[in-house]
């Protein structure tokens, strides 16, 4: 069969964000949007002729459209193999392990994670190198480059192919082979936790619930949790795809997990709650009468790992994104090993990881990792914490506290601003950046004295690349911090996030409420970047 090169024309507006390209349904079935991007990545690679490529999403409204045109455009450019996961199912960290375990040159991962799906609502693009993980900007700005200016692309003249049947298919000169989606990455968390442990736990009577949101985590869930380690039926919730997500919005945070989260605050509710987002990356921790903040969790995760068989010798260092707090700073100084600060987005992980730099990677956007595959991975910290839960023998709550008498408490609280006007948006933060000069030395509420002020560039220690702009960052002598950016993977408006920390010694008060604890902070971020007064919002959309 023979490959038929179609001409197009570009569409203006394929720039990836902080993961992927992610737009609304109606923008991705205009007429080869999805052809233009897919060609525009593929012209901006080299070497895959033979080479195989993985497929896979979360399951979500256009994900089966899509990923038989990707099949098509990818057989036509003259990869030698595509490795899909049935159903076109794959959830992102599950993705970057076939990647890694199969030796593929790169994967597509169709996802818009935790952004809602369905007929109206968002889809997206991301490609990934063959270590697994995100690609670099490098390539992302390349794609972008090339969508701008692509005149045509290649594809084929076949049917689609059933993507349920497990197998090898054939289309033109390139084999499809459908994979069972939860096999290799069920076997990856066995080797890293001790699930004897993890069983006996429930054996004895611990009780857990987990949220899989109707995305993609479902049928992971069911066969580690339910399955391999003996949770009752019923420990996991809302375990099946679905296109819509059931209408729901998957992000696991406190707004969309807050039956859970109001359940687990019961006393006869179960001990342990989590929850991941709609690609699987993303995890949620809520013990017993605890809420664990992502950033908090990081630390936790952190400190405690080395109880996981596959992480006994200890770790090579820790990496957090900027807005994430400080809380795994302090764990690293304690272990003596290396801390690095990186911009948002898990991309920028991969180069500390694959250097051996580091082992472990947080996000306070509930995304926490290891080097065990390139992305976050919700349900390896949700394997994570109960592997830690059964050898310590203690609850959540009661580990947490421990934590802060040891290391002091962070404060931490994101305040999102949604949807709002760009043009505002984009002034608002121009603006706060032309202040920072003047900050340094600057007192606030009496004792709040301004250490550093400005706008975060981060040097890649391995390939020395650069990355400017990634978001303002307001530093106070007592180790308080404001955190101001815009959002890279919203597909309306603009999306302000604002990010406030505040230290509290390990001797401090470790009971306050979160938002009364940041209130100062809260203020004078309103004072100097005036989010509410200039967006006309009296509130955050949505507060984490
Ligand atoms: C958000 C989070 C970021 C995360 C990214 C992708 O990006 O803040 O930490 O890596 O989503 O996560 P932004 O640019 O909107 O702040 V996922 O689970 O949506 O792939
Ligand atoms: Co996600």
């Amino acid at each position: 069969m023979t490959a038929k090169t179609i001409e197009t024309t570009p569409y203006s507006d394929q720039k990836p964000g902080t993961s992927g390209l992610r737009k609304r349904v109606p923008v991705f079935s205009q007429p080869n949007y999805v052809e233009n991007f897919i060609q525009s990545i593929f012209d901006s690679l080299e070497g895959f002729g033979g080479q195989t490529l993985v497929i896979g999403g979360d399951g979500r409204f256009y994900n089966d459209v899509a990923i038989q045109k990707a099949i098509r455009i990818a057989a036509a450019n003259g990869f030698g193999k595509v490795l899909v996961g049935q159903g076109g199912i794959l959830s992102t960290p599950a993705a970057s392990n076939i990647i890694r375990h199969y030796k593929a040159f790169g994967g597509l991962v169709l996802s818009a994670s935790h952004n809602p799906g369905g007929p109206d609502g968002d889809f997206g693009i991301k490609y990934n190198v063959s270590n697994g993980g995100p690609a670099p900007e490098r390539i992302t700005d390349a794609v972008y480059a090339r969508t701008q200016v692509i005149d045509s692309y290649k594809t084929l003249d076949t049917p689609d192919i059933d993507l349920n049947l497990i197998g090898t298919q054939q289309v033109g000169g390139m084999v499809v082979e459908v994979i069972d989606p939860v096999a290799d990455y069920a076997a990856l968390m066995q080797s890293l936790f001790d699930f004897d442990a993890i069983r006996a736990l429930f054996v004895s009577g611990f009780r857990m619930t987990f949220d899989a949101m109707h995305a993609v985590t479902g049928p992971y869930a069911h066969a580690i949790l339910e399955g391999m380690l003996g949770a009752p039926k019923g420990t996991v919730i809302n375990g099946t795809p679905s296109p819509t997500f059931n209408n729901g919005h998957p992000d696991p945070n406190l707004v969309y997990c807050k039956e859970m989260h109001d359940l687990l605050m019961t006393p006869d509710g179960p001990d342990f709650g989590a929850a991941s987002d709609g690609d699987g990356d993303r995890n949620l921790i809520i013990g017993k009468n605890r809420f664990v903040t992502p950033s908090d969790s990081l630390a936790l995760l952190a400190a405690n790992v080395h109880l996981a068989p596959g992480y006994k010798d200890g770790i090579a260092g820790i990496a957090r994104s900027m807005p994430t707090s400080a809380a795994a700073d302090r764990v690293a100084e304690k272990l003596g090993i290396e801390m690095h600060e990186t911009p948002t987005g898990w991309k920028f992980f991969g180069n500390l990881l694959d250097a051996g730099r580091v082992t472990i990677c947080g996000e306070e956007s509930a995304g926490t990792g290891s080097s065990h595959v390139r992305e976050k991975d919700g349900l390896w910290a949700v394997l994570l914490w109960l592997n830690i839960l059964a050898v310590r023998k203690q609850g959540v709550d009661e580990i947490v506290r421990e934590h802060w008498k040891i290391y002091g408490r962070n404060y931490y609280t994101r305040h999102d601003y949604e949807e709002v006007d760009a043009a505002i948006a984009g002034q608002l933060v121009d603006d706060l950046r032309a202040q920072l000069p003047g900050l340094p030395g600057k007192t606030f509420e009496d004792d709040l004295q301004v250490a550093f002020a400005d706008d975060f560039t981060y040097h890649d220690p391995i390939d020395g690349s650069t990355s400017a702009k990634q978001g303002i960052r307001i530093g106070f002598t007592d180790g308080s911090r404001i955190v101001l950016r815009l959002s890279g993977t919203g597909t309306v408006g603009a999306t302000l996030r604002l990010y406030l920390e505040r230290y509290e010694a390990a001797d401090g008060r470790h009971d306050l409420d979160t938002q009364l604890a940041l209130e100062p902070l809260i203020g004078i971020a309103e004072a100097l970047a005036g989010v509410k007064s200039r967006t006309g919002r009296d509130a955050p959309s949505v507060i984490t």
